[in-house]
C-alpha cells in the first residue's frame, strides 16, 4: 500500500473523529483530492501524480481531458492532476509534492527540455517511476521509462512540403515568398522540432524568405499581438507559420483588423499546428489554409503503458503517436466527423 493510500485512511479516520467530536470544520471543505479519494478509497487504485503545462491551448484542453478520462477509479487510477500555468517551477513543487505522496507514477509533460535532471534524479532515488508525456525531456534515458508524444520535426518538414506543393499549384514557385513564424513556447519540443523541420525545407528554396521567427508562448492572445507588431514592421507578408492553433486564431484576427486577408482566397497563406475542432472551423470559414495535426489523446496509451509496467512487463522507451494534416482542398466537413478533438 503506498504511502498516500496510508494518510488518506488517517485522513478518513481523523475527519471522522473530528466530525463526532464536534469539532470537525464542515465550512472548511477538504482539498479536493481526500474528498475524492475518500468517495473511491480503494487498496488497489494506482496512485498516480500529474503535472500538466497549463491550459494554454485547445490541444492542451483535449490533452488534459485524454489522460483524465483514461486514468480514472474505474479503470484502477487514483490520478493527482497539476496545471503548472505555464512555468517549469511550478512543475518542479508539484513533482515533488507527489514524491512525498508516495504516488506510485509520475507523468510529466515538461514545458521545457532542459532543467529537469536534479528533480528527476530525486523521483528516480524515490523508486516512483517518470512516464513523460507531449514534450521531451534533455535528461539521461535513465530518469524516464518512457516517453509518448509526437514527432515534431516531421511536423514541421510536412508544413514545409506542403507550402512547396501550394505554391507549385499557385504557380509561384519562382516567386519571393516573404515568410514569419509564430513560435511556441522556447525550448518547447514542440517549437524546436517545428521550427527545425520547417528551416530544413526552406533550405531548398533560396527565394523563400523568413522575415521573422518570434515567439508567441503558444496562446491566442500573444498571437494576435505579435502579429499586429509583425504587420507594422513588414510589408507585403506572403506566409505566416503559426506553432499552434491558437497563436493561428490570434494572427487571423490581427491580419483582419489591420484590413488585410488571409487563408486559401487571401493575401496571406496561414499554416498552422495541431488541428483542433476550432482550426477546422477556420478552415471551413476560410481564415487559415492547413492544419498539421499534433495528436493530443495520449490518455489510452499511457492507461495501457501503466498497465504493462503493473504487470512486470517493460514498453519502448519512445512512443509516437499516429498524426496527419488538414487543408481547405480537403472535404473537412465530413473529416470532422471522424476527429475526436
Ligand atoms: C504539442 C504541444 C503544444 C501544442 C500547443 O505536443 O506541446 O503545446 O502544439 C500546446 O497547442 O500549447
Amino acid at each position: 500500500m503506498n504511502h498516500i493510500r496510508k494518510m488518506r485512511g488517517l485522513a478518513v479516520g481523523f475527519g471522522a473523529l473530528l466530525f463526532l467530536s464536534g469539532c470537525g470544520a464542515k465550512e472548511s471543505p477538504e482539498p479536493a483530492a481526500n474528498r475524492r479519494f475518500e468517495t473511491e478509497m480503494d487498496e488497489n487504485l494506482i496512485a498516480v501524480g500529474f503535472s500538466q503545462v497549463g491550459a494554454e491551448s485547445d490541444w492542451r484542453a483535449a490533452n488534459t481531458e485524454s489522460i483524465q478520462s483514461s486514468l480514472t477509479p474505474e479503470n484502477g487510477f487514483y490520478l493527482i492532476y497539476e496545471d503548472a500555468q505555464q512555468k517549469q517551477e511550478n512543475q518542479f513543487k508539484a513533482i515533488r509534492n507527489f514524491i512525498l505522496q508516495e504516488v506510485d507514477y509520475i507523468v510529466l509533460s515538461p514545458i521545457v527540455e532542459t532543467g529537469w535532471e536534479t528533480v528527476l534524479q530525486e523521483a528516480k532515488d524515490a523508486g516512483i517511476p517518470v512516464i513523460l508525456v507531449d514534450r521531451m525531456a534533455q535528461v539521461d534515458e535513465e530518469l524516464y521509462t518512457c516517453w509518448i508524444g509526437a514527432d515534431f520535426e516531421s511536423e514541421g518538414k510536412r508544413a514545409g512540403e506542403w507550402l512547396e506543393q501550394y505554391l507549385e499549384e499557385q504557380g509561384r514557385a519562382g516567386e519571393e515568398i516573404r515568410i514569419v513564424t509564430l513560435q511556441g513556447t522556447l525550448d518547447s519540443s514542440a517549437q524546436l522540432g517545428r521550427t527545425k523541420g520547417f528551416a530544413e525545407v526552406m533550405e531548398k528554396h533560396g527565394n523563400w524568405d523568413m522575415l521573422e521567427m518570434k515567439d508567441a508562448d503558444f496562446t491566442q492572445a500573444k498571437g494576435q499581438e505579435v502579429m499586429e507588431s509583425l504587420l507594422k514592421k513588414y510589408d507585403d507578408i506572403d506566409v505566416v507559420v503559426c506553432e499552434n492553433d491558437n497563436m493561428a486564431f490570434g494572427a487571423v484576427d490581427a491580419i483582419q483588423e489591420a484590413g488585410e486577408s488571409c487563408g486559401p482566397d487571401g493575401d496571406i497563406t496561414i499554416l498552422s499546428f495541431d488541428a483542433v475542432s476550432a482550426a477546422f472551423d477556420a478552415m471551413m470559414a476560410g481564415e487559415i489554409n492547413v492544419s498539421f495535426e499534433c495528436n493530443p489523446l495520449h490518455g489510452p496509451k499511457l492507461q495501457e503503458i501503466i498497465g504493462t509496467l503493473e504487470s512486470g512487463g517493460t514498453v519502448d522507451k519512445i512512443q509516437y503517436m499516429e498524426e496527419t494534416y488538414f487543408d481547405t482542398s480537403m472535404n473537412l466537413e465530413e473529416l470532422r466527423k471522424t476527429r475526436a478533438y
